[in-house]
């Protein structure tokens, strides 16, 4: 049996509609099977029109981040030259964490169209409905302990800047969400395996909401103002695009991290941010904290001036008072 790769290859090796015949003795497949094939193509996003008489003919692209697809336009040395893409799964993270021990996971990449089981930071839930971009990554970083928890900052300025680049005016919040006018459009997660000497692996989570209706999340969430690409641009994304800039983006940014350290990370980072200078109360389990943003350290905790002083915050959520 062909692969979906296969068998797209040859359809669109032929300008006008092929028969079912043809397509069967071109792909060393019965004529049911080309029946089922066309069916799954069709579930992947792609337009196949069939024609009495005439046969088939392939009308129109899939936008899906399909690994077939992603090989041919991606421009990386290591991330995303092994994808795994299932149109629905639990999660991609835990998909992603069950394959990082393997000698060669590196670079991995694991897409969903769909999650029934997103999860967010502390066990909270990411709602993954059908058109976003759900995907997770296998990294296993040449860099101190110590470091990894900076890798957030790298996925969501890869983020960040892709985003930006379809024309949105994509923001940065710490930790690691991505807003647009101060809705959420993106989340990241980390996990990581390591020894107090070595990072076994890190699994990096990145939830956008590429083709989502943000007003069907914001039903089913009241603490986190939500929005998507499509409910700002009033149109959808291509998701094949989205994703092989994303890839590109922090593939790059990763490199620079790893070699150069994440001085310059944090710097561009601070550059996307609006949240510097301003009032800010940072929420930790049940505990509140107010205070002025004034410092990203180089750890990645977050300054906060507080009337009793300077104190870093290492972790929590954060909410900008205006
Ligand atoms: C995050 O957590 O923002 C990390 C989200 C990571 C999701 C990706 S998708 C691929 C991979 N596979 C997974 O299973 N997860 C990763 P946190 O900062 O804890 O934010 C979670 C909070 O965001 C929730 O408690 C909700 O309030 C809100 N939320 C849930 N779904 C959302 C969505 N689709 N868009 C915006 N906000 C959402």
């Amino acid at each position: 049996m062909p692969k979906p790769g296969e068998f797209i290859a040859l359809l669109r090796s032929e300008p006008g509609y092929i028969s079912g015949q043809a397509l069967a003795k071109k792909a060393g497949i019965s004529r049911s099977a080309v029946w089922k094939q066309i069916k799954a193509l069709r579930k992947y996003g792609y337009t196949v029109e069939s024609r009495h008489g005439l046969g088939y003919r392939l009308a129109g692209q899939t936008d899906l981040p399909v690994p077939w697809e992603l090989v041919k336009v991606l421009r990386t040395s290591f991330l995303g030259t092994k994808v795994i893409f299932r149109e629905i799964v639990d999660s991609t993270q835990n998909l992603a964490v069950s394959l990082a021990d393997r000698y060669d996971s590196h670079g991995a990449a694991v897409i969903a169209e769909q999650q029934k089981s997103g999860r967010g930071r502390q066990r909270r839930k990411w709602l993954s409905p059908k058109g976003g971009v759900w995907l997770s990554v296998v990294l296993k970083p040449d860099m101190p302990t110590a470091k990894i928890t900076l890798l957030p900052f790298v996925a969501s300025l890869a983020v960040c800047e892709t985003i930006r680049a379809i024309g949105l005016n994509a923001r940065l919040k710490w930790p690691n969400d991505v807003m647009i006018s101060g809705k959420k459009v993106a989340g990241i997660l980390l996990d990581i395996s390591a020894e107090a000497e070595h990072v076994n692996y890190a699994v990096i989570g990145i939830g956008i909401n590429a083709n989502v209706d943000s007003a069907a999340i914001s039903a089913h969430i009241d603490n986190v103002k939500v929005t998507s690409i499509s409910d700002e641009l009033g149109r959808s994304v291509s998701r094949l695009e989205l994703v092989t800039a994303l890839l590109e983006n922090l593939e790059r940014y990763y490199l620079e991290m790893e070699q150069r350290g994440a001085i310059a990370i944090l710097q561009e980072w601070k550059k996307n941010s609006e949240m510097l200078g301003r009032k800010v109360t940072v929420t930790q389990n049940d505990r509140t904290v107010q205070g002025v943003a004034v410092e990203i350290n180089e750890d990645g905790s977050l300054m906060l001036r507080t009337g009793d002083g300077d104190i870093n915050v290492v972790s929590g959520d954060i909410t900008l008072r205006y």
